[in-house]
């Protein structure tokens, strides 16, 4: 369990992962269906053999239960994790009228000259989402994405439904309910998502007076993505434990295509000679009741002392 459970994962990718080839065209090693836990009384789930980034997995999970879609929240909080999904449609666009973009993911990789011009185009899209509220309505936006089906899903009758105030409710009420769920997969929009949502499905479950969660991932990056998926999902596991009065209990990560990146693979070697230390603390501000009331400054991480960052590049 924990951190091991990670590495575990890695090694077994690395060892009976088949090679296949996939969207990006990068090329990836991948198995078909995995589970993990994490006991969130052991401590809180932030990888310690590379540091990850606390302030953007929190800022992005702040975003979804917002119900955002769009990137300017994350600019302004310096989060740049979404950016390359908005200015994809951007580029792609009839108004896009700079340098040819095509395909920028895999040739700012491998052409120097190209990634400058590709880095200042992004620059100026950038700075067009935080200061154009026209262009960010259209361009900032990546579609009916997690945030949306969170708080909005739209109903046939034109209503729509808060999953995740109804699931707190129901959390609340209910709490031997086997209905706790919650979808970010709606068919119907599935087309209008700059990138369909790869964290798909989750359940909660109430037991011994603990809240765990349950997440089904269809697909995972599992050097780059899932270190901010647990920490994600285990952040969102506390706050609802927060507010419904209950401890936390486990996370459970349940993964389709679970993948390694063929031009990650040197860096999930070099994490894998790397000592696991202890895990960090996660405190929140107790003077806040709601889920939707929190804000960055209400959480602390205690303690965390990761080996060094590992730097990979991101396939589009
Ligand atoms: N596409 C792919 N191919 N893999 C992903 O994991 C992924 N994740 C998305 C959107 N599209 C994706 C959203 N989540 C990073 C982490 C999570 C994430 C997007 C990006 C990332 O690049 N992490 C870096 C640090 C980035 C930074 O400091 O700005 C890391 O080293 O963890
Ligand atoms: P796909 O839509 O072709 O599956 O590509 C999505 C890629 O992004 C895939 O490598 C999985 C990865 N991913 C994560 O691992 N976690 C995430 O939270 C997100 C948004 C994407």
């Amino acid at each position: 369990t924990g951190e091991q459970a990670y590495l575990d994962l890695c090694q077994h990718i690395l060892t009976n992962g088949t090679k296949r080839d996939d969207r990006t065209n990068t090329g990836t090693y991948s198995v078909f269906g995995h589970q993990m836990r994490f006991d969130l009384q052991e401590g809180f789930p932030l990888l310690t053999t590379k540091r990850v980034p606390f302030r953007l997995v929190a800022s992005e999970l702040l975003w979804f239960i917002k119900g955002d879609t769009n990137i300017r929240y994350l600019l302004e909080n310096n989060n740049n994790i979404w950016n390359e999904w908005a200015f994809k449609k951007w580029v792609e666009s009839d108004e896009y009228i700079g340098p040819d973009m095509t395909d920028f993911g895999n040739r700012s990789q491998v052409d120097p000259a190209f990634n400058e011009v590709y880095e200042e185009q992004m620059e100026y899209f950038k700075q067009k989402v935080l200061e154009d509220d026209q262009f960010a309505e259209k361009y900032g936006d990546l579609g009916s994405v997690y945030g949306k089906q969170w708080r909005a899903w739209k109903t046939s009758q034109n209503e729509t439904i808060d999953q995740l105030q109804e699931v707190i409710e129901a959390i609340r009420t209910n709490p031997n309910s086997r209905r706790h769920m919650v979808s970010a997969w709606n068919p119907e929009e599935v087309p209008n998502m700059a990138l369909p949502p790869c964290h798909t499905l989750f359940q909660f479950y109430v037991a011994d007076g603990k809240l765990s969660c349950q997440l089904y991932q269809r697909s995972a990056d599992v050097f780059l993505g899932v270190p901010f998926n647990i920490a994600s999902y285990a952040l969102l596991t506390h706050l609802i434990a927060h507010e419904t009065g209950l401890e936390v209990g486990e996370f459970v990560h349940t993964l389709g295509d679970a993948h390694i990146y063929g031009n990650h693979v040197e860096q999930v070697k070099l994490q894998l000679t790397r000592e696991m230390k202890a895990m960090p603390k996660l405190r929140l501000n107790q003077e806040k009741a709601s889920i939707f009331d929190f804000e960055l400054s209400d959480f602390e991480i205690i303690g965390y002392d990761p080996h060094p960052t590992i730097k990979a590049p991101i396939a589009v």
